[in-house]
């Protein structure tokens, strides 16, 4: 594999951006390195500056569940943009994805679009804090819920990577109103509630991390959070940026079974666009202005071009009654083939998967929250991403991410990525 335009893209690019990137996570900080600039992606592959053609694992991180450049919603965005591309005021369109999303999603009456995941999970928060009159959130180590103050506290993802989980540029003020459980430990969240019993206004979790690799939820965990929400009368809200649309049509609260107060989408409901939104009941959502005093809003928010992008691929998503399935047998084909290789070599090695997210943890240990995670061994990590990349498989560059598999990708580039894996493997072991 060639690097040489894309080292030299990337010194142009740190010349004019902080750290050459537009999200840190992309700078290769922990795997070292050079990172590859893209030229243009379809299905399953990436075509870098360099001419190299990769098998992409991280699907944008997420958003691309059908492959990069799906062509009806190409078509679909090119038809929007000949009728104007931001007008600042309501879509038909708007009212159409709403619908549809609602329909997918469980136990939620109404729903408002923004431009993020972060901007979703801000003000899920915020309306949550509104509708209670509480100011204290729970949060989980190794959760990431966007970049806003809120959330970055002991964070997951680039958070981890660039040694600051709890980001300089946080108050102490913001930070007190966040408290701090493990993932997975449903008795340090029950202390949380016996501490302050009429302060926490919500827990917010990922249903399924994603942001320290993949790390499902044990059993019992959300029933359990679930449970304490009521008897608390706290709002229980689930940042499904990455699950949404990703899981099952329904996400993580149908795949699993758990219902949430408020859920924030991002990623897939875009259909690579920039769109985030949250939903919730009508009891919950009228706190939300113009009905009621939570104040939120947006230029771009519900933005047509984006709208059309995401109106396609729910409705692809929902007109597909397998494709969940699918993409959930190719993880495991997936899962199946590194494993076969990892259980011959000395290396200690862990993996987690669920529906379409998978993660190697290179740890003799179960990885069940953020302390599990970070015992994984880096080094061997940064030369196995390393080595994948040179066979032209483009995984996460950090062990805080999760892969997600999209539908272009074939039996036969996963068996090809198990080929190149075993020769990685060897060479390591
Ligand atoms: N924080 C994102 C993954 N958890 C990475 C975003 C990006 O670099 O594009």
């Amino acid at each position: 594999m060639r690097y040489q335009r894309s080292s030299s893209l990337f010194k142009e690019a740190q010349a004019v951006i902080p750290g050459g990137v537009n999200s840190p996570v992309r700078a290769f900080k922990s795997v070292g390195g050079t990172p590859i600039f893209v030229e243009r992606a379809l299905g399953a592959y990436l075509h870098d500056e360099d001419g190299n053609k990769l098998i992409d694992y991280i699907s944008s991180w997420g958003p691309m569940i059908l492959g990069h450049a799906y062509s009806p919603v190409i078509d679909a965005i090119k038809e929007q943009a000949n009728k104007g591309t931001s007008f600042g005021m309501p879509t038909a369109l708007e009212t159409e994805i709403a619908t549809l999303a609602l329909e997918m999603v469980p136990n939620m009456d109404k729903i408002r679009f923004v431009n993020s995941g972060t901007e979703a999970c801000m003000s899920a928060v915020r309306l949550a804090r509104g509708a209670s009159g509480r100011e204290k959130i729970i949060k989980f180590a190794g959760c990431y819920h966007g970049h806003s103050d809120a959330f970055l506290i002991q964070a997951g993802s680039g958070a981890v990577t660039f040694g600051s989980p709890s980001s300089p540029g946080v108050t102490k003020g913001t930070a007190q109103d966040t408290l701090l459980a493990p993932y997975n430990n449903l008795e340090a969240v029950e202390q949380l509630f016996l501490e302050y019993p009429d302060e926490i206004a919500a827990i917010i979790i990922e249903p399924v991390a994603g942001n320290m690799g993949c790390i499902p939820p044990i059993e019992g965990f959300l029933e359990g959070l679930r449970n304490l929400c009521d008897q608390y009368a706290a709002y229980f809200i689930f940042d499904e940026v990455m699950t949404g649309f990703r899981l099952a049509k329904g996400g993580a609260q149908e795949l699993l079974g758990v219902k949430a107060d408020i859920v924030t989408f991002g990623k897939v409901i875009g259909g690579g666009l920039p769109v985030g939104a949250f939903a919730a009941r009508d009891e919950i959502m009228s706190h939300l202005a113009p009905d009621g005093p939570v104040y939120q809003a947006g230029t771009l928010s519900g933005n047509p071009l984006a709208m059309a992008a995401g109106l396609t691929m729910l409705q692809t998503l929902n007109n597909d009654d397998e494709l969940f399935d699918r993409l959930a047998e190719k993880t495991k084909r997936l899962h199946h083939g590194l494993d076969a290789v990892l259980t011959t070599s000395q290396i200690p090695y862990q993996i987690n998967r669920l529906g379409s997210m998978i993660s190697v943890h290179f740890t003799d240990q179960p990885v069940t929250d953020f302390e599990s995670a970070a015992k994984g061994n880096n080094p061997v990590f940064n030369q196995y991403f390393h080595g994948m990349l040179d066979e032209g498989i483009y995984l996460p560059p950090s062990a805080f991410e999760s892969y997600f598999l999209n539908d272009a990708l074939s039996n036969s580039d996963i068996d090809e990525t198990i080929d190149a894996f075993k020769r990685v493997i060897k060479k390591l072991a």
